[in-house]
């Protein structure tokens, strides 16, 4: 039977203070306003998938903002977002204020792609109140173009990724899978290189460097520095979607000795309040619900939607030694460096050349954005000099797409959004490596990683085994170097797109003149380093600024905060 689209598109009218726009990751705003869009992104999505002839997905969540707050994240049949050529589509469509234009939209983009049927969109959700509504109007939407709407589940963002991405590669694709492929890859990185066996393996041809500093977790060096030492994390899990998810996997995770701790686990506090990868990174500060939480101890938090990670150790104040997502692409391209010369145990020493006895044939590199503390570019020049450096602007869509332009390319924001991506080419290199080689290791480590999109559960599972494997505790972690002072400002303004930059968000194009006054704040300052940017999901502009000491990065940040029109 022939669907009524137009009546169906009526059923949805865009509310009268919704204005969509699709921002650094889809749309986002107060959930009662979201009807419409999301209705909308179903249709486009599903239409989108008959294009393709494959599946594609919708997540509804907004992530690290507030319980009221809802979202719409899009994903493309690779597993990855949304392709950025259909951006400008979704955003005519969701913003034509009546039925009548939303439907010539998407007639518009029936023609464009000659499609006449939708095809089928798997669905997920976050824990908001909001979700089962939304999730409807999505399911709406994609009947609505005659597409297929799968039922919604409850998952992580970033396993809906990695389900979309599976399935359109004819492989398993379901929720176990995802476990069993993660915590499986997981599981035999250690039993193969963690092992006592393996410890014995490793010892004759990587001594430790003579009179080289030794971690403390290192006193038995060199037969345990290689043994997966049973660690205990604390995780807050925002009171999101993360903490089911983390708590199937702490159960196989417990048998292999590391055992997780979940806090803000949904049971009593409330979504991303006080807690979450945002918080703990933008208040420098340990999350609600951590006061049983030794000083001094192995801390993790993720957000409300389970793709990012951030670790950190919490002082005896309130005050935390936060382990960033900089530092998080650091430690990995240290561990596969080192794989990739055949030497994973040796200790943190600047002075040792990581990159040059490198495997040549293999390109590495590392994408960050204008928010990586400059003291991780300047490592990563000086230390990991086989690892090339590549700045993109924020948002996971720009960072995954100059990451696969390498063979291994590692990509992290410093808020904790990232993954590391291997090359079809590098992965068909990595397949023929035998039992206990370098090649297996990097083929499991491929496995753990999620190849579609930045996963807090994959991040945390590299975090611990690349410390396990170089025989590392945190300290030697933070040691590799001392993050320079920063401060970050939002200054509401009534229409952020006259802020417009280039150089990956470094520098303002417009509005003219304000990039030269902080150009001169910036001279003045030792160490200085400032940037301005239009936020894409909120409606101000960013203020970043970096300094060799504290009270002058805060006072720069005011500075030029002061300058914005
Ligand atoms: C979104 C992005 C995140 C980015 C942040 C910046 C994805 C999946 N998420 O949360 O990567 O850091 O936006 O927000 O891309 P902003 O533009 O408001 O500063
Ligand atoms: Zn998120």
């Amino acid at each position: 039977m022939a669907v009524d689209l137009l009546g169906q598109l009526r059923l949805y009218p865009l509310h009268e203070d919704a204005k969509p726009s699709y921002g650094t990751a889809g749309f986002r705003s107060r959930a009662e306003l979201l009807p419409s869009t999301v209705f909308r992104c179903g249709a486009l999505m599903a239409l989108r998938a008959g294009a393709l002839r494959q599946v594609t997905g919708i997540v509804i969540t907004a992530s690290h903002n507030p319980e009221q707050d809802n979202g719409v994240k899009l994903v493309d049949p690779s597993g990855n977002m949304l392709d950025s050529t259909w951006e400008g589509m979704a955003d005519a469509l969701c913003q034509a204020k009546t039925g009548h234009r939303a439907m010539q939209e998407l007639t518009r983009i029936k023609q464009t792609w000659n499609v006449t049927t939708g095809g089928t969109v798997m669905l997920a959700h976050d824990t908001r109140s909001s979700a089962n509504s939304l999730c409807q109007a999505a399911s709406a939407g994609v009947a609505a173009v005659a597409g297929t709407a799968e039922a919604p589940l409850l998952l992580a963002t970033p396993q809906l990724h990695w389900m979309v991405a599976q399935r359109n590669q004819g492989q398993p694709y379901s929720e176990a899978d995802y476990f069993d492929s993660l915590l499986g890859a997981f599981e035999q990185l250690v039993s193969t290189f963690c092992s006592s066996a393996s410890a014995q393996f490793w010892r004759p041809a990587f001594p430790p460097s003579p009179g080289k500093r030794q971690s403390p977790d290192s006193a038995d060096f060199p037969l345990l520095t290689h043994l997966f030492v049973p660690q205990e994390v604390s995780v807050d899990a925002a009171n999101g979607v993360g903490a089911s998810k983390l708590a199937v996997a702490s159960k196989r995770l417990n048998l292999l000795g590391l055992s997780i701790k979940l806090l803000n686990d949904g049971k009593a506090g409330g979504l991303n309040s006080n807690c979450g990868a945002d918080y703990v990174q933008k208040e420098q500060a340990c999350p609600s619900g951590f006061r049983s939480v030794i000083p001094g101890s192995r801390c993790a938090s993720i957000d409300g939607d389970a793709d990012r990670l951030l670790y950190f150790v919490p002082h005896k104040t309130r005050g935390i030694e936060l382990l960033d997502g900089d530092r998080i692409a650091v430690l990995a391209a240290t561990l596969l460096n080192r794989i990739l010369q055949g030497r994973p145990a040796a200790l943190p020493d600047s002075s040792f050349q990581e990159g040059a006895a490198g495997n040549e044939q293999v390109q590495m590199g590392i994408v960050q954005t204008a928010y990586a503390n400059g003291a991780s570019t300047a490592y990563v020049h000086d230390c990991l000099t086989s690892c090339k450096v590549v700045s993109t602007p924020t948002g996971v869509k720009h960072l995954h797409h100059a990451a696969a332009a390498f063979n291994i390319g590692i990509y992290y924001e410093a808020n904790g959004h990232g993954t590391i991506l291997f090359s079809p080419d590098m992965l068909a290199m990595l397949r023929q490596g035998q039992q206990g080689s370098w090649q297996q290791e990097l083929s499991l480590l491929s496995k753990l990683m999620n190849q579609a999109v930045g996963d807090a559960l994959s991040g945390l599972l590299l975090v611990e085994y690349a410390l396990g494997r170089l025989g590392w505790g945190l300290q030697d972690w933070i040691d590799l170097y001392q993050d320079l002072p920063s401060r970050q400002l939002k200054v509401p303004v009534p229409d952020r797109s006259v802020f417009t930059t280039t150089h990956a968000e470094m520098r303002l194009l417009t509005p003219n003149a304000l990039q030269g006054l902080i150009d001169s704040s910036v001279a003045v300052v030792e160490k200085g380093r400032c940037f301005v940017r239009p936020s894409g999901t909120e409606n101000v502009v960013r203020v970043y600024a970096e300094a060799a000491s504290q009270t002058e990065a805060d006072k720069l940040a005011n500075t030029i905060a002061q300058l914005i029109p």
